[in-house]
């Protein structure tokens, strides 16, 4: 396998690749601090900022009181201030943004801030804030056919009850921002964030200017995971505000445990389903009511909630189904964002309605999953109609390929052979719907510049968070423009080059951008061959761009890249060009919750195999192998990479990465001595990615399926297969479906009566 490497990669290793705490601060720099709630609900009855505002280098502490224009970050409901006014909602709640020379000074002058919180009930869990008829805003249902009326006919009726933990994006660099003042008002902004047109867009609402006086730059991401796509925001707004007032710059950086305690994580769901399958195990009505913690404020919550719905089926046909989602509020930081965006969450409820029903029933739980999976033409309980489905070839193929009725056997032979170690195996299939679901979303533009010397510049509205993006710009460029790798340079992401963007998110970047520059460069094409047309005496149809050269009827000329530009600025003709591209063909009804809302969608196949230590409840995972489907990949190093990371990331998530809060709604798991992620030892001992062999997709990036989300699903397979090693071990296990399944639970489970 030989593709094209990351284009970070070499200052990557040489710790020269430039993010937000690297830049080289002005001499008049500040450094800015948030002081935030320490109850997670009350009513403010005084603040004391005097003690810290007499401190020696101190510059100024900015409130509320300070925001000149609307005192309001919320993106889809205005729910949610940047410092709280009079009330608190949660435990880390921006309240106040200090300003000093040095970071050491800030940390001290906020030690010195004094506050009186007249405290409120907590609610930190989605079931009680259920009760209290707490909501972010109305449920939403998604139904197809007669689940209600069909399980009367069922020959297997089961019920039960799901809970999946959130789980912290964990980025390597924290959140953060540095403003600089330009002239006349104008602020630039130098922000780690996915959605470079959503700080400017708060920020210039916030301070009360228009958008163009707002420059938002991003270099790079240290990783963004969801985390950065709308809580970038707040941090990069305060600087802003200090900006304004003071004309100095302004860098916040948040450390890990400010950016641990006051960031929303991935939704914590509490979830239940009923099951009913025909005598020949086809499932065919399905219900569930989805209780989504969404925390104080609706940040994307309700966009997450709806994703949990589309994917609530994951890679099945079900003919009968009603799933009703609520946001419920609680007095948590506010939710958000994390890869997947609520589609892990649903597909893990079918997932354990599956394994409940197949152990009740007294079978394996692969044959459920396989007498049910999507076939091409069946409908998504949403009304899309499912078309080049890949659901049963990934699913076949893997099998074939590892060899499935083996490794079980292998398995059984070694579970009959221990005591103490016990196997278990899963089969994870997923389906994952590609474009935002909110279908206005689904657009980017690319601007790409020839210089005169033949160089590029590509500038777009994709932000690079360590997903090689803008390699796979960069390929794109490459390909259409038939020049080499060292002609093209991808710019950063700037709101002054590429504006109205929307978030680099929802696994659309590649396909969304890469579109819009293949557009940009197709256009730029069309002249340049005119230009190498007339200087060959050819007809245009004869020319073709290849290796830094014109071709004539695909024989090599002399003339070369550099001597068509020449030629073309002696032309005076425009070697600029700026694409819009809008993803054709999707639509959604949200008033009949029916539509065609993606453009396609990913599948694959995992298989999972792990062993658990049965005395000590630690377990190992032994192997992950994955038939995915990439379409036809334009750089499977990168792509791997993704499935690789995403699998990781999933595994935590469904085995180890534990949040806990306290009753009162405080973070308990607020370090990394207290928060387990996955490591390279417990990473699988093996990963297998092997692609499948599929046409791909037209509306996919040169046929090159998007890749960024669907695999972390994968890692659910490992939650199903630790549960039957214990099973094994312990025949009067009960299955519970209560993720993480830590080794604590693990070893409960083992012993349990
Ligand atoms: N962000 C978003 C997303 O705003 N809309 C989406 O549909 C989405 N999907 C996945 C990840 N982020
Ligand atoms: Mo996202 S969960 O920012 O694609």
């Amino acid at each position: 396998m030989k593709t094209m490497k990351n284009i970070d990669s070499f200052t990557h290793v040489r710790g020269e690749s430039l993010f937000v705490d690297d830049l080289q601060l002005r001499q008049d720099a500040l450094i800015g601090l948030c002081f935030d709630s320490p109850k997670a609900h009350g009513k403010i009855t005084s603040v004391d900022y005097s003690k810290a505002e007499a401190l020696d280098g101190v510059v100024k502490i900015f409130t509320y009181k300070d925001v000149l224009g609307e005192n309001q970050i919320g993106g889809i409901i205005p729910d949610e201030p940047l410092w709280a006014e009079d009330e608190v909602h949660f435990w880390g709640q921006p309240i106040a943004f200090i300003i000093a020379k040095t970071e050491a000074i800030a940390k001290k002058a906020r030690a010195l801030i004094t506050i009186e919180i007249e405290e409120l009930p907590v609610i930190t869990t989605a079931k009680e804030a259920k009760e209290k008829k707490s909501f972010i805003n109305a449920p939403r249902s998604f139904k197809l056919g007669d689940s209600k009326n069909t399980f009367a006919n069922c020959e297997y009726v089961f019920e039960g009850e799901t809970f999946s933990n959130g789980q912290e994006h964990l980025y390597l660099e924290t959140q953060g921002c540095y403003a600089v003042p330009l002239e006349n008002g104008t602020i630039k902004l130098t922000s780690s964030t996915q959605g470079p047109t959503q700080v400017q867009k708060t920020a210039a609402k916030v301070l009360g200017i228009p958008m163009h006086k707002i420059e938002v730059d991003v270099i790079r991401l240290g990783g963004g995971f969801g985390g950065k796509e709308d809580q970038a925001t707040p941090w990069a707004v305060m600087t802003a505000v200090a900006v304004q007032h003071l004309n100095k710059p302004v860098k916040y950086m948040l450390n890990r445990h400010d950016d641990l305690r006051m960031t929303g994580k991935r939704h914590p769901y509490s979830s239940f389903y009923k099951i009913g399958l025909t005598k020949d195990l086809k499932i065919s009505a399905f219900e569930v009511e989805f209780l989504q913690n969404s925390g104080a404020a609706a940040d994307l919550s309700p966009a997450i909630a709806e994703r949990t719905l589309f994917h609530a089926t994951n890679s099945y046909f079900i003919p009968n189904v009603t799933t009703t989602v609520f946001s419920c509020k609680t007095n948590l930081p506010p939710n958000t964002a994390f890869r997947g965006f609520g589609g892990p969450q649903g597909m893990f409820v079918i997932e354990s309605a599956i394994a409940d029903a197949a152990n009740k029933i007294g079978i394996n739980k692969k044959q459920i999953q396989e007498a049910n999976l999507l076939s091409e033409n069946d409908t998504f309980s949403y009304g899309q109609i499912a078309t080049k489905v890949e659901a049963k070839n990934t699913w076949f193929t893997a099998k074939d390929t590892f060899n499935l009725e083996k490794t079980e056997q292998e398995i059984a032979n070694f579970n009959a052979e221990n005591k103490h170690y016990k196997k278990g195996i899963s089969l994870m299939p997923i389906t994952f719907g590609i474009s935002f679901t909110n279908t206005q979303m689904n657009h980017a533009r690319a601007l790409v510049h020839i210089y005169q010397d033949g160089s590029v510049g590509v500038s777009t509205g994709a932000v690079e968070m360590g997903q090689s993006v803008n390699t796979k710009m960069l390929q794109v460029a490459q390909t259409v423009l038939g020049i080499s790798t060292s002609k093209v340079k991808l710019e950063t992401t700037n709101t002054t080059r590429v504006a109205n963007t929307s978030p680099s998110a929802a696994s659309s970047t590649a396909d969304l951008n890469g579109k819009a520059v293949e557009m940009a460069c197709t256009s730029l094409l069309e002249r340049l061959t005119k230009v190498a047309a007339n200087i060959l005496s050819s007809e245009e149809k004869n020319i073709s761009f290849k290796e830094d050269f014109v071709f004539v009827a695909d024989k090599k000329s002399t003339l070369t890249w550099e001597a068509v530009i020449m030629q073309a600025m002696a032309e005076r003709v425009a070697l600029s060009e700026n694409a819009h591209y809008a993803t054709p063909k999707i639509h959604f009804d949200k008033s009949i919750e029916k539509g065609h809302p993606f453009a396609y969608h990913v599948y694959g196949t995992a298989i999972t195999t792990v062993t658990v230590d049965c005395l000590r409840g630690t377990y190992e995972i032994d192997a992950v192998k994955i038939i995915h489907d990439f379409g036809k990949s334009m750089n499977l190093g990168i792509d791997i990479g993704q499935i690789e990371g995403a699998l990781a990331q999933g595994i935590g998530w469904m085995t180890m990465e534990e949040i806990a809060y306290n009753t009162n709604g405080k973070l308990l798991s607020n370090a990394l001595s207290t928060y387990k992620v996955p490591d390279i030892f417990s990473a699988p001992k093996t990963i297998e990615t092997i692609p499948l062999e599929t046409e791909g997709h037209d509306l996919a990036i040169q046929k090159s399926k998007a890749v960024g989300e669907p695999p972390l699903m994968y890692g659910i397979g490992a939650y199903f297969a630790i549960q039957e090693a214990v099973k094994a071990f312990n025949p009067n296990y009960t299955l519970k479906f209560h993720a993480p399944f830590t080794p604590e639970k693990v070893l409960m489970g083992l012993y349990e009566e």
